[in-house]
This record gives structure tokens, C-alpha cells and sequence, in this order.
């Protein structure tokens, strides 16, 4: 099989572009191309982490999100510049559907200095204010009560975004979880 190009190389981890505000019966051909280019490079990402995991390459813990890559792109395509984000350990496909530089996100699996957090973190210790992306967290449960303080935040300030919090069902019968909801 031929190698790929520098240039396609670099295609593949380009960044997703970002579909927003939309509801389902807008969205046009142009933006459903775009979440599938998304849902695509969440996959094709998630692909190449297992491979490096199985290589020794990743340090730590990697969770996968192959086969939820709809869930968090239909979801951030119904959300609006400037929405906070968190979630738990299964994390690398919010940070994606975030526009966060994928070159960032590998470079802190393989413990790079160019990572998000300098590659000292991993793959559940990951944040970008910029992008309004708050993790990645290694506690079931723990988003709920984070999130819940994120959107306190949003509505003290008045600043009409919302929170989008993600947890997987094995948090949804956890006390905290509970009780911020
Ligand atoms: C408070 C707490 N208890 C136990 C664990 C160990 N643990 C890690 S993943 C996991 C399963 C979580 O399942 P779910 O939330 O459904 O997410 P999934 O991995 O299925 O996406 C558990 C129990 C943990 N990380 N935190």
C-alpha cells in the first residue's frame, strides 16, 4: 500500500470544522458533511489511540469513544459558541467536537511536552478554557457536580450559554450525580 503524503497526513489531523445552533430540520448538506467529517476524525483518532495504547506508546489509562462519536457532535451542533463542556474519562471526542487541536490531544497521550498539559496528564487530565472544555475527569460521577457549578456560572453571570455535561450510566445512580441534577 502506497504511503500517505505529508500532506494528506496533515489532513487527517486537521481540525473539525464546527457545526453550531443548528436544530435537526435546518441543518443543510454543507453542515451534515461537517459532523460526518467530525464523527470521521473522532473515529480514525480514536483508531490510532487504541493502536498506540496496544503499542505501548500511551501511557496510563486510554478510554475509547469509538461508536459514540454521533452522541457528542449531534449534541455540540445544537449548542452555541462560548457553551462549557465537561465530561468524564471518556474524553478525547468532546475534546474533538471542541475544536481543540488534535495534534494536542495525541501529544498529551504519548506524554509530549506539546500536549495540553504539557504531557504530564494524560488522557483524563486534559482542559482548555479557550475552548470552553473543562475535562475529562477519572471519577464516575464527578462531571455532574463540576457541571452543575459550570452552569451556576453561566447563570450569574447572565451570559446566556449553557453547560453541556456528559456522564455514562454507570454515574447515573451515584449520590452526587443525584443531587445536582
Ligand atoms: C467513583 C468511582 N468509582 C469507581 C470507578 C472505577 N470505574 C472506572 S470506569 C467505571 C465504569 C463506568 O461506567 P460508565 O459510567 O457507564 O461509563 P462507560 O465506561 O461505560 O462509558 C468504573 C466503575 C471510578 N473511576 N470512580
Amino acid at each position: 500500500m502506497a504511503k500517505a503524503s505529508g500532506a494528506a497526513k496533515n489532513k487527517a489531523l486537521s481540525k473539525p470544522k464546527i457545526v453550531k445552533n443548528t436544530t435537526g430540520a435546518e441543518l443543510s448538506k454543507a453542515q451534515l458533511l461537517e459532523m460526518y467529517e467530525r464523527m470521521l476524525t473522532i473515529r480514525r483518532f480514536e483508531e490510532k489511540a487504541g493502536q498506540l495504547y496496544g503499542m505501548g506508546l500511551i501511557g496510563g489509562f486510554c478510554h475509547l469513544y469509538i461508536g459514540q462519536e454521533a452522541v457528542v457532535t449531534g449534541l455540540q451542533a445544537a449548542g452555541k459558541d462560548g457553551d462549557s463542556v465537561i465530561t468524564t474519562y471518556r474524553d478525547h471526542g468532546h475534546m474533538l467536537a471542541c475544536d481543540m487541536d488534535p495534534k494536542g490531544i495525541m501529544a498529551e497521550l504519548t506524554g509530549r511536552i506539546d500536549g495540553f498539559s504539557k504531557g504530564k496528564g494524560g488522557s483524563m487530565h486534559m482542559f482548555s478554557t479557550e475552548k470552553h472544555f473543562y475535562g475529562g475527569h477519572g471519577i464516575v460521577g464527578a462531571s455532574v457536580p463540576l457541571g452543575a457549578g459550570l452552569a451556576f456560572a453561566h447563570k450569574y453571570r447572565g451570559d446566556g450559554q449553557l453547560n453541556f455535561c456528559y456522564y455514562g450510566d454507570g454515574a447515573a445512580n451515584q449520590g452526587p450525580s443525584l443531587r445536582d441534577l
